[in-house]
């Protein structure tokens, strides 16, 4: 166990470490309880370095024996580490370990999952396997032996040798502890192959459990795709002979980029139509993508502390938003992408958890894989892009890959590529790497003699540590429309600098209509009140796909807010504008279905929140369902047309084209649903023949409380198949009326199939319970209390999924005082827990603030 007493670190201590690292060698004997793992270090003094004592990272090692230049050495050990006196020179560190992959449930450093050994070493796991400088400024080769009675046998880099029960690979790029990785066990490789640029033969591999084969094609192609797209819109080509992805059923996040190796939640990798859904398909091509990416921004270009965090995954989640934006459609995807940061970032930059997206200080970096690193870190990308534009950001990307590959680098070094470039200075841009919160952009607007005049407004409201904000960069796109729906000014990005700032437009023959922060341009709230005509006239004519989208979501959103504020009811000159759309057959049918999805009960609660209006999740979901009731009843002769374009006669591909067109028949399903009682869904289901289809009908048999049968038989179906088993345990949650909400987590936590050790499983209960805003708002409390019962319990398992979980509570100030109170209880109750991680007790005191 870690040391639970919080020690903060700050990014100004930062220090290099005393010693270089020039070579590793590990061996690892593999045994459920006793692995045995012998490293050998060649050290050498750094010049670079004042510190220079010698510091290795260990947690949960039993230590063997140690030496130095093959004596006895004499380390003094501490739970987080060893320190041990050294000569001033170069030198070879020898260390034999013992560990226990068996009873790691935590799944960081070396586990084992369904009889399969792997690692997880990021950010911080490495020192659970053996002593060492584990920060990711120390880089080294890495030669890795694996002896063991398992079929497969595998490391990072290139296969060097292998015999009988072992295996040897050296991977020859120069490393972070953290993209370590080992995996052996009986499994099968589903093989690809690529050809590099340079006409170098890559071969690849999709490593899974024997009986997954029918579920790697799409996953193999995705990561071609990847391979391509990266030498041809970055000029980034692989640099290894072999590329291995293995598929791992218990997995704290998504997935791990280690050299050559990397690790999936086979959620995030196994696919099939009968299996997966379409947003699953999706998901996989971006995860891969992802990954792979990393490749270049993150590994071989990497991190100097973990603080620049974002500088890999803000950079990478941007790479591959272009990536799936050129597969699909850019326009669904950027809508997509919004919703998602409004979502999750949003909440938390708004709350207790708001934190600049490079922070400065942490106790368990674990906590830091955030929304706002990865998320805003990329919405920051793309702000930058589109300041010094297409070209200055290709040159500058050139200049960073040339000028710091093999090295780990800072923000300061990823900004001064652009400035280098561009001759920008971008000392103003850096704040939003140090502000945490969301800017809030207010709008005035005026007419005169032929000049249109938009004076905006920027404040960012305090946040945890920082009462005081200073003006930000804001690019904001902007377009005008003639009234009769021309567009007189294309659209021009405005560079925001100031806390008030004026743009003027001339010779405009009448007052136009503001197409603001087109393609949401930046990641703002923007405060304006618009009127609901100019709202309904930009549905309408806009020529910005985004803010067509974001028209209709405002007109929404201000019709849902007045219905819980003041009983109104739905706004005809929104639904009225909505008909428009949805009868527009020139429209892409993924973004008329993306017109049908509201803003969420969540969001509405935050809106309401700001409004000064303490948010009732009742009647906020009351007014979503009479919203959806009254579209079912307006659109009612439109339906049938809906769902017949959202019918797909081909055989099945999980393609943007296909896939947009089973969400507008879902979206179309779900309002039928309303009028026919589930007739429609249930036909539906007992049709389907692939997932996408017969998940939607079950959602919509659950809402409307006709899902015994279905509920049973899709259970019958899939028993034996984990991920999909994992959607049935989620969607009796998530799509469950409020009131059944906590029975129903509660019963399915006591099902035979539910295994708490395995965070899918646990994500889909209690992620569920969480996510379903009424349900889990309960005015009882009774949401709160099963949450924390079970937060409390999976923290001596799994501390990582356990403080991610905790952020559920991260709105608790939103509330009433009595479900504040509840709340506040459920959180208190969690922290006096006597042996509570320092991942879960981090993430609790900050929540309480
Ligand atoms: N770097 C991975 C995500 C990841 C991060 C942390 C982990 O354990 C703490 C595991 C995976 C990515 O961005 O995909
Ligand atoms: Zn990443």
């Amino acid at each position: 166990m870690k040391d639970a007493a919080p020690q903060t670190i700050y990014l100004s201590d930062y220090t290099p470490f005393g010693f270089v690292v020039e070579e590793v060698h590990l061996t690892f004997r593999l045994a459920p309880t006793s692995t045995r793992v012998l490293s050998r270090i060649k050290f050498a003094p750094n010049p670079d370095a004042t510190d220079k004592t010698f510091f290795l990272h260990g947690e949960d090692l039993k230590l063997i024996a140690a030496k130095i230049d093959g004596k006895p050495a004499d380390p003094k050990v501490t739970p987080e580490g060893l320190t041990c006196p050294v000569p001033d020179k170069p030198f070879v560190w020898e260390a034999e370990v013992e560990i226990s992959p068996q009873t790691n449930t935590a799944l960081e450093g070396l586990y084992m999952s369904n009889g399969m050994y792997c690692t997880q070493c990021e950010a911080e796991g490495f020192r659970k396997i053996t002593y060492y400088p584990d920060r990711p400024d120390v880089m080294s080769v890495f030669t890795v032996r694996i002896e063991g009675p398992h079929p497969v046998l595998l490391s990072n880099g290139n296969p060097k040798d292998s015999g009988d029960g072992w295996a040897e690979w050296r991977d020859p790029w120069p490393k972070p502890s953290y993209l370590f990785a080992l995996v052996a066990g009986d499994l099968v490789n589903f093989p690809g192959a690529f050809t590099t640029c340079s006409g170098k033969d890559v071969e690849l591999n999709i490593w899974i459990r024997p009986g997954d084969e029918g579920k790697c094609a799409f996953g193999m192609e995705a990561l071609k795709k990847s391979m391509r797209w990266d030498e041809e819109v970055y000029g980034r080509e692989y640099d290894l002979d072999i590329f291995n992805i293995v598929a791992v059923d218990d997995f704290n996040m998504g997935a791990m980029e280690n050299k050559g190796l990397n690790v999936f939640n086979s959620s995030a990798v196994l696919a099939s139509p009968e299996t997966s859904t379409d947003m699953n398909f999706e998901r996989i091509e971006a995860i891969i993508a992802h990954e792979y990416f990393h490749n270049w921004t993150g590994n071989r270009i990497t991190c100097r502390d973990w603080f620049q965090l974002c500088l890999k995954e803000g950079l990478t989640v941007f790479r591959d938003s272009q990536f799936t934006s050129d597969m699909r459609s850019a326009p669904v995807k950027r809508i997509s992408d919004v919703i998602d940061l409004r979502g999750r970032q949003f909440p938390e930059d708004q709350g207790p958890l708001s934190h600049p997206v490079r922070p400065e200080s942490f106790q368990e970096i674990n906590n830091f894989y955030t929304a706002t690193v990865y998320e805003k870190g990329a919405e920051v990308i793309g702000m930058l892009k589109r300041l010094v534009g297409d070209e200055g950001y290709a040159e500058a990307l050139e200049l960073y890959f040339a000028r710091h590959d093999g090295q780990a680098c800072t923000i300061e070094d990823w900004l001064k590529v652009f400035e280098d470039v561009t001759g920008r200075d971008l000392t103003q841009f850096k704040r939003w790497y140090s502000q945490s919160g969301t800017p809030r952009l207010k709008v005035a607007e005026d007419y005169s003699d032929g000049t249109y005049t938009l004076t905006f407004t920027q404040m960012t409201p305090p946040t945890p540590g920082q009462d005081e904000k200073l003006p930000q960069v804001l690019p904001i796109a902007v377009g005008l429309l003639n009234p009769n729906g021309d567009e007189v000014v294309k659209t021009t990005l405005l560079e925001m600098t100031e806390a008030e700032q004026s743009f003027e437009f001339h010779n405009l023959a009448s007052k136009p209509v503001p197409s603001l922060l087109r393609g949401f341009s930046a990641p703002v709230v923007l405060d304006r009140t618009a009127s609901r005509e100019e709202q309904v006239f930009l549905l309408a004519h806009d020529t910005d796909a985004f803010n067509r989208w974001e028209a209709g979501r405002n007109l929404a959103r201000n019709s849902l807010m007045a219905m819980v504020r003041d009983g109104a009811a739905p706004d005809q000159a929104y639904l009225d504008g909505l008909g428009a759309l949805l009868r527009d057959d020139d429209l892409d049918p993924a973004f008329r279905a993306l017109m049908l999805s509201g803003p969420s009960q969540s969001e509405l609660a935050q809106a309401l929140f700001e409004d000064g209006v303490t948010p009732d999740p009742d009647a906020i979901w009351q007014a979503k369902e009479t919203m959806a009731d009254t579209m079912a009843a307006t659109f009612r002769d439109l339906l049938p047309k809906l769902a017949f374009e959202g019918k797909v006669t081909d055989a099945y591909e999980p393609n943007a084209e296909q896939s947009g067109k089973r969400a507008l028949g879902a979206a179309a399903l779900s309002l039928m649903t309303r009028l026919d009682g589930g007739e429609a869904a249930q036909k539906q289901f007992d049709k389907a023949d692939n997932m996408t289809l017969q998940l939607s009908a079950l959602s919509q048999l659950i809402q409307a409380g006709k899902d015994a049968e279905a509920v049973q038989a899709f259970h019958d179906q899939w028993k034996d198949d984990r991920l999909v088993i994992d959607k049935w345990f989620g969607l009796q949650i998530g799509a469950a009326q409020p009131d059944q909400v906590v029975d129903r987590a509660k019963a399915l936590s006591a099902h035979p199939a539910f295994d708490m050790k395995n965070p899918n499983r646990f994500r889909a209960v209690f992620g569920a319970l969480a996510m379903n805003h009424a349900g889990f708002h309960r005015k009882d409390g009774a949401g709160y209390d099963l949450l924390a019962d079970w937060l409390i319990k999976l923290d001596a398992m799994n501390p990582q999924t356990t403080a991610r979980m905790c952020s559920a509570f991260q709105t608790w100030k939103r509330y009433d005082t009595d479900r504040q109170a509840k709340m506040k209880a459920a959180l208190e109750r969690i922290a006096s827990q006597p042996k509570l991680s320092r991942d879960t007790t981090e993430m609790v005191s900050r929540i309480l603030g």
